[in-house]
């Protein structure tokens, strides 16, 4: 007889044309999907992102029985649960007398490592619901002084033909970024995604969760995610039917009490695999041709997709492990209580960590311009400012968040990722979101006790690493401008940042 092979399918695997189901035979092989205690530990994670793989997986597994594939499934209170994939793995080859294992290639170093360390035959196959592969990324890498987005987009753009006529981009340009810019407008009233109430499966996992992972940060309830193909592609139709359309203009805009505005909130589908990410694109490319979204919207969408997540996964294979640690800006200041909730008199911060508590996510501009913009001006470790991304948002998977996270947010790679760093003072928030108005400092202000902190703190991050981007092409005026004020000026500004960081340091409340 022969033996059976075992079939790896992690928790952000869940698509049944995922590389591994589809090289295994029905009548011949075990597909094994694990709860293991090793993934749902490595960081704390938010609640809500625990329910939504373990919902998604349980779920996904009763599709691929209802399909004829035998399914060896370890829910996470098992008691032969050995507690990790690895264990797991070598548990079921003794059980179903496999010595082979056939796997897609895992979104992170540590689990492609453990499962090169198996006693078994392990083959990791390539993840193909991405449209490009580590090596097509490695080969238009090499040779590159500067690896910009914008180059790798237009060689996907052209691969895939999403809006090309031929080999011109459809609309004659490549990029509409500088129409993607806009403050909301007065009379914001975004569409919300659709909700969906927990059912059997779903609230038998929420129990789970609530019980295990009690002290994580986050809250559990409500839980309205989707969690499952159909659900989410509910979510995809009600994006491109209602929030597509203004998804170009208010992108980067950012609402008190309004997270979702015109996101379109599919980043944990994608990354679990409930959605894949050319239908994604082709969906939106067909309601610009339909004339329901315009060019700038539909550009900008497909951008993030087939540009930005396409390219931080060649980052991060490109890189390798020791990526995670980087710190080129020599950061070192532990992460502040206020990021897991503590009180903080900053209303940008307070309302994008309360919305992430609340619903484990956060929209780019957030992540990047109030959380991550604070987090580099500050100073503080990126590691751990990498730790927690990787925890609290649903859509975290290391793949995705650390290029993100080490990368464009805390230049911690030196300029890989970002040409310059992310940073700005209170007045780009102020410019983008309505968080200022009610705020205990005063944006406007320079120096003082109620200057706004990311006005000190931008001044002292640029007086700081002077030597390092005086002389980049894009800082040079930002330096110029700040040496032709008055040394007092300078001094009192540099002083009041110097005093309100002695004061997050102390643990004060800031
Ligand atoms: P939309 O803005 O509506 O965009 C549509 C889709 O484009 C997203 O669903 C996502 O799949 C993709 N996308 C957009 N921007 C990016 C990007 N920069 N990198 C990769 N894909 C992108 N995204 C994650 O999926 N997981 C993460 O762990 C993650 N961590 C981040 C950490 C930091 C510090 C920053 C600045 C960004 C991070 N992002 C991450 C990117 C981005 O914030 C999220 O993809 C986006 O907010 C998801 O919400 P959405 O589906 O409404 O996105
Ligand atoms: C995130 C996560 C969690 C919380 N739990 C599991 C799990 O129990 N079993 C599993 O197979 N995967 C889980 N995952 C997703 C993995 O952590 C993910 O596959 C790796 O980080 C690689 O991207
Ligand atoms: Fe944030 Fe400063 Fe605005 Fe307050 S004043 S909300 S700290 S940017």
């Amino acid at each position: 007889m022969v033996k059976p092979r075992l079939v790896l399918v992690l928790g952000d695997q869940l698509s049944i044309d995922i590389s591994a189901i589809q090289s295994a035979e029905k009548e011949r092989d075990v597909v094994v999907l694990a709860e293991v205690m090793a993934e749902a530990t490595y960081v704390p994670h938010h609640p809500k992102k625990i329910a939504l793989v373990l919902s998604a997986m349980r779920q996904f597994a009763s599709v691929l029985r209802d399909d004829g594939w035998t399914v060896a499934y370890t829910k996470l209170d098992d008691e032969t649960n050995t507690g990790s994939i690895a264990g797991e793995l070598v548990r079921r080859a003794s059980e179903f007398g496999a010595d082979d294992v056939i796997a897609t290639m895992p979104g992170e170093w540590r689990l492609i490592e453990a499962l090169n360390n198996l006693p078994l035959v392990v083959r990791q196959l390539p993840d193909d619901r991405f449209i490009t592969s580590p090596k097509e990324f490695a080969d238009w890498a090499e040779d590159r002084k500067e690896l910009r987005m914008e180059w790798f987009y237009r060689k996907v753009r052209r691969k895939t033909g999403l809006l090309m006529e031929g080999s011109e981009p459809v609309g004659g340009k490549w990029n509409y970024d500088s129409e993607n810019r806009k403050p909301a407008p007065d009379d914001t009233r975004p569409p919300k995604p659709p909700v969906f109430q927990p059912y059997a499966i779903v609230a038998e996992v929420l129990e789970l969760v609530e019980y295990r992972f009690a002290e994580n940060f986050g809250e559990l309830y409500p839980f309205e995610f989707a969690t499952n193909r159909s659900q989410a592609l509910a979510v995809l139709d009600h994006f491109i039917s209602h929030a597509l359309p203004r998804f170009g203009d208010y992108q980067d805009a950012m609402v008190e009490g309004e997270p979702w505005l015109w996101l379109a909130v599919i980043s944990p589908y994608l990354n679990i695999g409930l959605l894949n990410p050319i239908e994604v694109c082709r969906r939106a490319e067909d309601a610009f041709h339909a004339g329901a979204a315009p060019l700038n919207a539909v550009e900008g969408f497909i951008r993030q997709i087939i540009g930005w997540r396409e390219y931080v996964r060649g980052i991060y294979f490109l890189e390798g492990p020791d990526y995670v640690s980087r710190n080129a800006l020599d950061h070192y200041r532990p992460l502040p209580a206020l990021f897991w909730g503590g009180e903080t008199h900053m209303r940008c911060l307070s309302e994008v960590v309360g919305q992430t508590q609340e619903h484990a996510y956060a929209h780019h501009i957030q992540r990047l311009m109030i959380t991550g913009n604070f987090a580099l001006l500050a100073g503080l470790d990126p590691g751990a400012v990498h730790q927690w991304y990787l925890s609290v948002y649903a859509d975290a998977f290391e793949w995705v968040e650390a290029p993100n996270t080490i990368g464009m947010s805390q230049f911690a790679d030196g300029g890989l990722v970002a040409s310059k760093p992310y940073v700005s003072s209170g007045n780009y928030i102020s410019k983008m979101s309505d968080y200022c108005v009610g705020c205990h400092y005063d944006v406007k202000a320079k120096t003082g006790e109620r200057a706004c902190p990311f006005n000190l703190l931008y001044w002292h991050f640029i007086e700081r690493n002077r030597d390092r981007f005086q002389n980049n092409r894009r800082m040079a005026v930002i330096y110029r401008g700040w040496d032709k004020r008055d040394a007092e000026q300078r001094k009192l500004v540099l002083d009041y940042a110097t005093d309100w960081l002695g004061r997050l340091d102390a643990g004060e409340t800031v």
